[in-house]
């Protein structure tokens, strides 16, 4: 599945397999808020190895400014794609294992001194803090993208007030 925009991709959005599709989607929801291309592509560490170490090293040339990488099981991705770039990789460990991502979870966060992962929570949570990780970095050059920053930060806390003005006239008229 190869997911492009019509203008160039200033992310790059990795994964394992199709079957990580579902926990990916969260990154991409995000990153369609905050106006972000991206490409979507699937890709192994350990069963596309060449195609993996490619795609990493000619990425910052292709105009991509940040990877983000989602596997499961003995997750090598994220790894594998840092090895071969200089880009900031942020790495999602996806719980599609009978170990629900704790593999994936060590296997990611664990790289060794030189080759940084900035890795996200097992699942959904850690795709969806992945897209808007990857939104800091690139609003750090891009002024709308930063505007937009901060105006989801303060649509969140009004969502949160509002549930608790909700929860607090439901307690006094209960
Ligand atoms: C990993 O193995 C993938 O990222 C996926 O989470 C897991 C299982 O892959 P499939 O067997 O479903 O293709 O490489």
């Amino acid at each position: 599945m190869v997911k492009h925009s019509t203008t160039k991709s200033r992310v790059g959005i990795l994964m394992g397999s199709d079957s990580d599709l579902e926990v990916m989607q969260e990154a991409e929801k995000r990153l369609d808020y905050f106006g972000i291309a991206y490409e979507t592509r699937i890709m192994s560490a350990h069963r596309t190895p060449e195609k993996a170490a490619k795609y990493a090293a000619t990425a910052q040339q292709r105009g991509l400014e940040v990877i983000i990488c989602g596997a499961g099981a003995a997750a090598h991705l994220a790894g594998a794609i840092a090895a071969n770039t200089t880009l900031p990789i942020i790495g999602i460990p996806i719980d599609s294992s009978s170990l629900k991502g704790l593999d994936a979870l060590l296997a990611t966060v664990q790289m060794p001194a030189g080759i940084p992962v900035a890795t996200m929570a097992i699942g959904k949570a850690g795709a969806a803090n992945a897209g808007i990780f990857a939104a800091q970095i690139v609003g750090r050059k891009d002024a709308k993208v930063a505007a937009k920053l901060s105006e989801f930060k303060k649509e969140m806390a009004a969502g949160v007030e509002d549930k608790d003005r909700k929860h607090q006239s439901a307690k006094r008229s209960s």
